[in-house]
């Protein structure tokens, strides 16, 4: 298990390539060009300019998160051609600075959708939360409003160009059906898996954030027959899974350690995170720690040593802690707590080996 942790950039970040460095065991970062817009070309010389503050900080850069799909290419419109081209112009350069992994994911619109960024825990922290029964009544208008008013940080999903033509977006959604979206990714997959195979880049699709449908959106990366349904649109081990616990999680019925021990040598990163879901099917995100939340992250753990896992692996969203300001889900304190107990678990299950108890 390889640790790396997610930075947005100079600039864009609170936490510094310094801090992360103090983190025991973490080699690199998991970076993306922000303000590069969904669809376009990544230019060389930004990207090289990550290069030099990674080098500089002794972090390896072999991690993307995300390289984000053009809605044409998600809509099956005629001009995803022009997209899938500029996606293969970008894997090049990425390939020459020695990425290894690109994660994306293929939910239309929106990334990981919540409704309070900052509920309040017992323990006084604050973590994501999200209300079920708020997104089905969730007036869109406010929320968007909300977002843009705090102009600081760019949020995954809610680009602001993405919020602009929310609702013609919406409006050419309403056709599109869950099959349509399989055809669609599928037709993304045919064109560019061959040429990351090339490359040496392995595509690593992320789950749906939370797994079923939202706004009248469909959504396909849910559970674990999708991802089998997904990963079998082309049968090749660059065509990967990013194995994220806490968005698969918000869903009680999906069998984590079942996805892990099923799909192990297709899943080259792995997001760990933990989270509560609660009866009526509210979720917040809590710390790492297996009883905290209602995920089984000594489980994955345990079967992601089992299946020799050697792929990346990085804490997700952590929780607000200490009076830490930071963007949300991504300060540095909890995140780190998060990556002494993923190593924990990692080591124990090592020395459980070694010393032939396995199994006791
Ligand atoms: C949620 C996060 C996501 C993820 C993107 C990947 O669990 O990991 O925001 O970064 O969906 O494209
Ligand atoms: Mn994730």
């Amino acid at each position: 298990m390889k640790m790396v942790f997610r930075w947005f950039g100079e600039g864009n970040d609170t936490v510094t390539l310094e801090q992360i460095k103090q983190i025991p065991g973490v080699e690199g970062i998991v970076w993306a060009l922000h303000d590069v817009p969904a669809g376009e070309e990544w230019p060389m010389d930004k990207i090289l300019q990550v290069k030099e503050a990674a080098d500089k900080a002794g972090l390896h850069m072999k991690v993307v998160e995300s390289v984000n799909i053009h809605e044409d290419i998600k809509l099956g419109l005629p001009s995803r051609d022009l997209y899938i081209d500029n996606y293969k112009k970008t894997i090049v350069k990425l390939a020459e600075v020695g990425v290894k992994v690109i994660c994306y994911n293929f939910m239309p619109v929106f990334d990981w959708v919540r409704t309070d960024l900052h509920k309040e825990l017992e323990d006084g922290s604050t973590a994501l939360f999200y209300e079920k029964e708020k997104v089905a009544h969730l007036n869109l208008e406010e929320q968007v409003q909300r977002i843009n008013a705090n102009p600081n940080f760019t949020m995954p999903g809610w680009e602001p160009e993405r919020l602009g033509s929310l609702t013609e977006l919406f409006d050419a959604y309403r056709e599109v059906t869950e099959e349509q979206l399989f055809d669609n990714a599928k037709y993304f997959l045919e064109a560019i898996i061959p040429f990351a195979e090339k490359y040496d880049i392995r595509m690593a699709i992320h789950p749906d954030d939370p797994p079923w449908p939202i706004f009248g959106l469909p959504r396909i990366i849910t559970s674990q027959a999708n991802i089998r349904r997904f990963l079998g649109l082309v049968d090749s081990p660059y065509n990967g899974l990013t194995m994220c616990s806490g968005s698969l999680g918000a869903n009680p019925a999906n069998d984590i350690v079942g996805i892990v021990n099923e799909f192990a040598d297709r899943i080259p990163f792995a997001h760990i995170r933990n989270v509560r879901v609660y009866e009526n099917g509210d979720f917040i995100e809590t710390s790492h720690r297996t009883t905290d939340g209602t995920v089984d992250i000594a489980g994955i753990v345990n079967a992601l040593h089992e299946n020799d896992y050697e792929g990346f692996c990085r804490p997700d969203h952590g929780r607000h802690i200490w009076g830490e300001q930071c963007r949300p889900g991504y300060g540095l304190y909890d995140r780190a707590l998060g990556i002494m107990y993923l190593w924990g678990l990692w080591d124990a299950n090592r020395r459980k080996l070694q010393s032939g108890r396995m199994g006791d």
